[in-house]
C-alpha cells in the first residue's frame, strides 16, 4: 500500500493547503508553502501536484514578485521530480467574481477573467500540464431574473471557444476539463452535472479539444451515482481528468479524504477506472478537516492514495474471484455484451424473426432471476475482507 509516482496520484496545492476556513469559522491552520507541499507529498510518493493561479501567486502580486514565485516552485519541482499535469484558474474567490467569471452579467469582468485565464494557460503549458480544468464557481444565480441562463450559455460558449482557439494558435498540447457542480458556493451552478457538461461540450466550436473533470462529491450532492456518470464519460472518450474525495449522501461539498464518505461508490469508482484502463491523474481534491493540524493534514493526504491503493487491491481480487466470475455469468453480464442484432441481421429480419415476439415467452422471461444480489454479496464479501 506504498504510493509510487507510477501510481499518478496527483493533489492540488489548494488541497492541503486549505487553512481550515468556512463559512463559519476562521482558518484553523497557517497557510502551507507551495514549494513545501510539493516536497512533503513527493516524500508520500505522489506523482505531482496541480494549482489555481492564485494558489502559487497570490492575487495581486507584481511582476517581479510572480517570477519569484513561479522559480521557487520550478525548483521544488526540479529538485523532485514532481509533474504538473492540469492546471486551473481561480475564477471564484475575489469578490470581482460574485456574479460569476465568464458568464457575469458585467462585460468588463467577463474580458478580465478570459485575461486572467489566458495568462494561467501560457504559465500551464510552461509548466508541462496537459489538462486545464474549468470550474464554473459563481457561474450561476440565486434568483430567477438575476441571470438569463440561455444568454449566459452563449457567452459560456463564446468564452470556451475562444480560449479553445487561442490553445490551438499557440500550438500547446493542453485539452479543456469542464468540472460539473450542482451548487455551492452559488444557489444554482451552470453545468450542474457530467450530464449537463458532456451535452454542452458539443455545441462548442472544438468539441475535441474538451472533455470533463468529475468530482465524487459533485455528483453526488445532486443525489447521482457517481460511477455512473464516469462510465458515461469514458463512453463518450470525455474522461480527461478526475477529482477524488469523499462525500457521504446530499449535502453540502464535504471533500472528505478518498474512501472516507460512501465506500461502496469508491470501490465501484476504482474498480471502473482501473478495468476501463484509465491512465490519466488519480487526482485528490480533498479538504483535511479544519480539526486537523498539520501532522493530520499530511495523515489525510496518505489516507487518500492508501485507500485508492486498497480498493485497487479489493477490485482486482474481486475481478480474478472464479465465484465472482460465474456469479456474473449467471446474472448475464457476458450476455449485455452481446449486440442485440446479429451481425448483418436487419430491421427487416428481426420483424421476420417470430421468436422475438409472436412466439416469445413473456412471462417465462419475466419469471428469471437476475441474481444480482449474490454477485453483490460478492462484492460486499471481498469489500469486508471476508473472502
Ligand atoms: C470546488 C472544486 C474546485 C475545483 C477547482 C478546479 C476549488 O468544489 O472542486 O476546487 O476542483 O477549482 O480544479
Ligand atoms: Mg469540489
Ligand atoms: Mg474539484
Ligand atoms: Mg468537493
Amino acid at each position: 500500500m506504498t504510493p509510487v509516482p507510477e501510481d499518478k496520484f496527483t493533489f492540488g496545492l489548494w488541497t492541503v493547503g486549505w487553512p481550515g476556513r468556512d463559512p463559519f469559522g476562521e482558518a484553523t491552520r497557517a497557510a502551507l508553502d507551495p514549494a513545501e507541499t510539493v516536497r512533503r507529498l513527493a516524500a508520500l510518493g505522489a506523482y505531482g501536484v496541480t494549482f489555481h493561479d492564485d494558489d502559487l501567486i497570490p492575487f495581486g502580486s507584481g511582476e517581479a514578485e510572480r517570477e519569484a514565485h513561479i522559480k521557487r516552485f520550478r525548483q521544488a519541482l526540479d529538485a523532485t521530480g514532481m509533474k504538473v499535469p492540469m492546471a486551473t484558474t481561480n475564477l471564484f474567490t475575489h469578490p470581482v467574481f460574485k456574479d460569476g467569471a465568464f458568464t457575469a452579467n458585467d462585460r468588463d469582468i467577463r474580458r478580465y477573467a478570459l485575461r486572467k485565464t489566458l495568462r494561467n494557460i501560457d504559465l500551464a503549458a510552461e509548466l508541462g500540464a496537459s489538462v486545464y480544468v474549468a470550474w464554473g464557481g459563481r457561474e450561476g444565480a440565486e434568483s430567477g431574473a438575476a441571470k438569463d441562463v440561455r444568454t449566459a450559455f452563449d457567452r459560456l460558449k463564446e468564452a470556451f471557444d475562444l480560449l479553445a482557439e487561442y490553445v490551438q494558435a499557440q500550438g500547446y498540447p493542453l485539452r479543456f476539463a469542464i468540472e460539473p457542480k450542482p451548487n455551492e458556493p452559488r444557489g444554482d451552478i451552470l453545468l450542474p452535472t457530467v450530464g449537463h457538461a458532456l451535452a454542452f461540450i458539443e455545441r462548442l466550436e472544438r468539441p475535441e479539444l474538451f472533455g470533463v473533470n468529475p468530482e465524487v462529491g459533485h455528483e453526488q450532492m445532486a443525489g447521482l451515482n457517481f460511477p455512473h456518470g464516469v462510465a458515461q464519460a469514458l463512453w463518450a472518450g470525455k474522461l480527461l481528468h478526475i477529482d477524488l474525495n469523499g462525500q457521504s449522501g446530499i449535502k453540502y461539498d464535504q471533500d472528505l479524504r478518498f474512501g472516507a464518505g460512501d465506500l461502496r461508490q469508491a470501490f465501484w469508482l476504482v474498480d471502473l477506472l482501473e478495468s476501463a484502463g484509465y491512465s490519466g491523474p488519480r487526482h485528490f481534491d480533498f479538504k483535511p478537516p479544519r480539526t486537523e493540524d498539520l501532522d493530520g493534514v499530511w495523515a489525510s493526504a496518505a489516507g487518500c492514495m492508501r485507500n485508492y491503493l486498497a480498493l485497487k487491491a479489493k477490485a482486482a481480487a474481486f475481478r480474478a474471484d472464479p465465484a465472482v466470475q460465474d456469479a456474473l455469468r449467471t446474472a448475464r453480464l457476458d450476455r449485455l455484451a452481446q449486440t442485440t442484432l446479429a451481425p448483418g441481421e436487419t430491421v427487416t429480419d428481426l420483424l421476420a424473426d417470430r421468436s422475438a415476439f409472436e412466439d416469445f415467452d413473456v412471462s417465462a422471461a419475466a419469471d428469471r432471476g437476475m441474481a444480482f444480489e449474490q454477485l453483490d454479496q460478492l462484492a460486499m464479501d471481498h469489500l469486508l475482507g471476508l473472502r
